[in-house]
């Protein structure tokens, strides 16, 4: 194989991670993509099943924080660019076990960031490129009307957000300090394919499918701003050719919802394709107590990444919640794998196998 570059992309059985490794397999056949998951709860070989034995196609099971491995993981690849998915990704789980946030989050970025910057300041980081992905979440809570800019302070309120800005921050501090060259994206909200049954989206579809109730955290008034993961995949692929190195871009919808409007518009679609009478996923909200420390509202002002890379979202919100929930329903298998730990024998299958 004439590899043209080869790019280590960490989280890659994740949610976006699938999405991401995906594009750039099928859209980089010169490319060699290597994928780095440690395969927590959260990752699953399952997601790229379709790809697995693409010629340009690596996988490599392993843990960031582990920094000896990641120096020599570095050494074995002699990696063009990288781009870091990999984290632990949900609000609710840093607030019970806010160390492992840490851990992945800070220490495993850093662990990173050294290894790029040892293994590319000889070649005084010519054509190298260090691609981090980040969360809006980062600016914390909007209580009025106004937008996440790229220029917006840091505010970040729950454990998880609090890594993902230290996270942030020592990419930039690299930048700054050691000259590596990095570009960094601040995504809002992502639903689609793939995405573990722990958030919002495919907790309640899967919950709907099997008559179990579907708990509003508060009053249910808490607003987000939802992406589509496969447009969030385009943006880091664009940004990846694209973006100015040390920049920063904002990556949303404009598509703001309440939670509970959302979950009323889930419940009506589901019902429609589930053949139920209207009325009847509704009847299973149940209003639990509120997340410590909710934030109120998530909204991104993505002008910047629209004027200066032409990226836009290419589905509507309502092409693509009906796309999820028809992927969710003809893939109950991949529900059902995860919901009951068979997925990680098949891990085990998978990975003896290479
Ligand atoms: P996810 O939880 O679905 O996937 C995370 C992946 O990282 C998993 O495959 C997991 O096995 C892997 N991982 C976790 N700890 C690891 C470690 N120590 N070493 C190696 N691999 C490890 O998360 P996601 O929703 O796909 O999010 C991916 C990235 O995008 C994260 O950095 C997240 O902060 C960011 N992000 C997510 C959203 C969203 O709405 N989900 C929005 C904006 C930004
Ligand atoms: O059972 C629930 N009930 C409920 O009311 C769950 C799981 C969530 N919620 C609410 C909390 C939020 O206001 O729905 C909203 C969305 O919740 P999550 O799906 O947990 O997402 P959020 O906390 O907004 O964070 C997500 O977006 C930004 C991702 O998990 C992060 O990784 C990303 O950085």
């Amino acid at each position: 194989m004439n590899t043209n570059k080869t790019i280590l992309i960490t989280g890659g059985a994740g949610f976006i991670g699938s999405h991401v490794v995906r594009l750039f397999v099928n859209s980089y056949p010169d490319y060699l993509i290597v994928n780095l998951d440690k395969l927590t709860y959260a990752g699953n070989l399952a997601n790229l099943t379709d790809i697995e034995k693409a010629p340009n196609y690596v996988f490599e099971k392993g843990d960031i924080s582990d920094a000896n491995y990641i120096q020599t993981l570095f050494k074995k690849y002699n990696f063009d660019g990288v781009i870091h998915l990999a984290a632990e990704s949900h609000v609710d789980r840093s607030i019970v076990a806010p160390m492992e946030f840490v851990v992945t989050n800070v220490i495993g970025t850093v662990n990173l960031l050294n290894a790029a910057k040892d293994a590319w300041k000889g070649s005084n980081y010519e054509g190298k490129l260090f691609y981090h992905v980040s969360t809006d979440e980062v600016y914390g809570s909007l209580h009025d009307d106004s937008f996440f800019l790229e220029t917006t302070s840091y505010d970040p309120q729950s454990p998880y957000s609090a890594s993902k800005a230290s996270s942030d921050h020592f990419v930039r501090a690299y930048s700054n300090t050691y000259k590596l060259p990095v570009v960094l994206t601040n995504c809002s909200n992502n639903y689609g394919p793939n995405q573990f049954p722990e958030k919002l989206l495919p907790l309640f579809i899967n919950n709907i499918q099997n008559n179990k109730a579907l708990p509003v955290y508060g009053k249910g008034e808490n607003i987000r701003d939802w992406l589509f993961v496969i447009d969030h995949a385009r943006a880091i692929d664009i940004v990846f050719h694209k973006g100015k190195r040390g920049e920063t871009y904002n990556i949303g919808g404009h598509n703001e919802w309440t939670n509970i409007d959302l979950i009323r518009l889930l419940c009506k679609q589901m019902d429609q394709k589930l053949g139920r009478a209207e009325g009847t996923s509704e009847k299973l909200i149940s209003y639990v107590t509120d997340r410590a420390g909710h934030d109120f509202r998530y909204a991104i002002d993505a002008t910047k990444i629209k004027d200066e890379l032409g990226w836009v979202p290419s589905v509507t919100f309502e092409q693509g919640l009906s796309l999820t929930i028809d992927w969710y329903l003809a893939n109950k298998k991949w529900m059902e794998e995860i919901t009951s730990g068979a997925y990680e024998s098949y891990y085990e299958a998978q990975y003896i196998k290479r």
